[in-house]
């Protein structure tokens, strides 16, 4: 079956591209690595029919490339058929070299007592250099995915360092909580998860996020008809998804992982897949009230692989309104914060 020029398959626009996509990971010894990495390489993220070379950075440390060694030998020994090669490296520029998509995952964790700000500023060094350095070194055809924190302001930072790739190629990733408001919608309509579609986050991946109820659907029909629990909606709903990353580390003694990983590889396969309807966080360029400059999860629809225009015209209601202005200043400060590392 054949539909503009793509052949349907499980999901996927199937190639005939034999070429081996070259997948950039940075962090990929960590927890989400770990859990991603193997999703790679059988074909999850971009087919059963694209062979994939997997290039692996970590921080500069033996016991981080030691781990990295490790999790290599593991990909050796799924002896999988699509994975055509492994470079390991602690250095970006041997890591980004002709990388088609980029997945910058490391990032440094927030430590006893750290401010907020410091955190932005360690990281906001990290983000810069790898910015550079993809712009420099990556294919021409780069798109980046941003998933360590503060996921949105990284994304900005390594965005704004970029002559040659423009800003949309630059995505952070806010589908894990698009992912989390599905479920919780679902079980409270006590529906099945697919029966939820249209339910989009807006704005800055961490509790300030709004999970937009006011667009979603269940079985077709508004969210707000079928729940009729509106304080619900208001509270607890966007409450546990907005604090659902701290009930897992109360839980489990570690973040998200898994899930994590599985997002991005949703986030990703997505991006590639002309027609999808997704939440991205993207440069806003205004839209639905936030600041242009800022990167926040928006609506937006696949045009072409890898590529997507951000979905306009839901309307917005006050009590949304109200919420996407407390995302926005959020992002706003982050922005403050870190102005001199972007150059203002
Ligand atoms: P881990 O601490 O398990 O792994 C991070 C890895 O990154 C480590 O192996 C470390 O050596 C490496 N690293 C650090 N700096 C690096 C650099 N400059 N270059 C290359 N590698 C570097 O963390 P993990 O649980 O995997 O989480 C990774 C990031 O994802 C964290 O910032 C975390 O906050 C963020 N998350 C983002 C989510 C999202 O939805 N956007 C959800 C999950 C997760 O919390």
């Amino acid at each position: 079956m054949r539909r503009g020029g793509f052949a349907l398959s499980w999901g996927f626009p199937m190639s005939t591209n034999t070429t081996p996509i070259r997948v950039a990971v940075t962090g990929a010894a960590g927890q989400i690595g770990y859990a991603l990495l193997f999703r790679i390489a059988s074909g999850a993220m971009f087919g059963p029919d694209r062979p994939i070379i997997l290039q692996l950075i970590e921080a500069p440390f033996e016991k981080a490339m030691k781990a990295l060694e490790g999790v290599a030998m593991e990909l050796d020994d799924c002896a999988f058929p699509l994975l055509k090669g492994i470079v390991m490296t602690d250095q970006p520029e041997v890591g980004f070299k002709d990388a088609n998509w980029s997945l910058l995952i490391g990032a440094k964790p927030r430590g006893p007592g750290m401010e907020r700000a410091d955190l932005l500023k360690d990281n906001g060094k990290i983000f810069v250099g790898q910015g550079q350095i993809i712009d420099r070194v990556a294919a021409d055809d780069a798109r980046i995915a941003v998933v360590g924190n503060p996921a949105n302001t990284n994304c900005m930072i390594a965005a704004s360092q970029a002559k040659r790739l423009t800003p949309d190629r630059f995505t952070a990733m806010v589908r894990l909580d698009q992912n989390r408001a599905q479920t919780q919608l679902a079980k409270k309509a006590g529906v099945d998860l697919t029966a939820v579609k249209d339910i989009f986050i807006y704005g800055n991946h961490s509790p300030t996020m709004f999970p937009a109820f006011g667009s979603a659907t269940i079985e077709g029909k508004k969210v707000t008809d079928v729940i009729s629990d509106h304080e619900w909606l208001k509270g607890p709903f966007l409450e546990t998804v907005g604090k659902r990353g701290a009930a897992i580390i109360a839980a489990r003694g570690a973040s998200s992982a898994a899930s994590a990983a599985n997002a991005l590889t949703d986030h990703v396969r997505d991006l590639m897949t002309p027609g999808k309807i997704h939440s991205v966080a993207v440069k806003s360029e205004g839209l639905y009230g936030f600041d242009p400059k800022v990167w926040a999860g928006m609506p937006v629809r696949t045009t072409t692989p890898g590529s997507y225009e951000i979905i306009k015209g839901y309307e917005m209601c006050e009590f949304a309104k109200e919420k996407i202005a407390i995302t926005n200043k959020e992002l706003v400060d982050e922005r403050a914060f870190v102005a001199d590392q972007i150059g203002g």
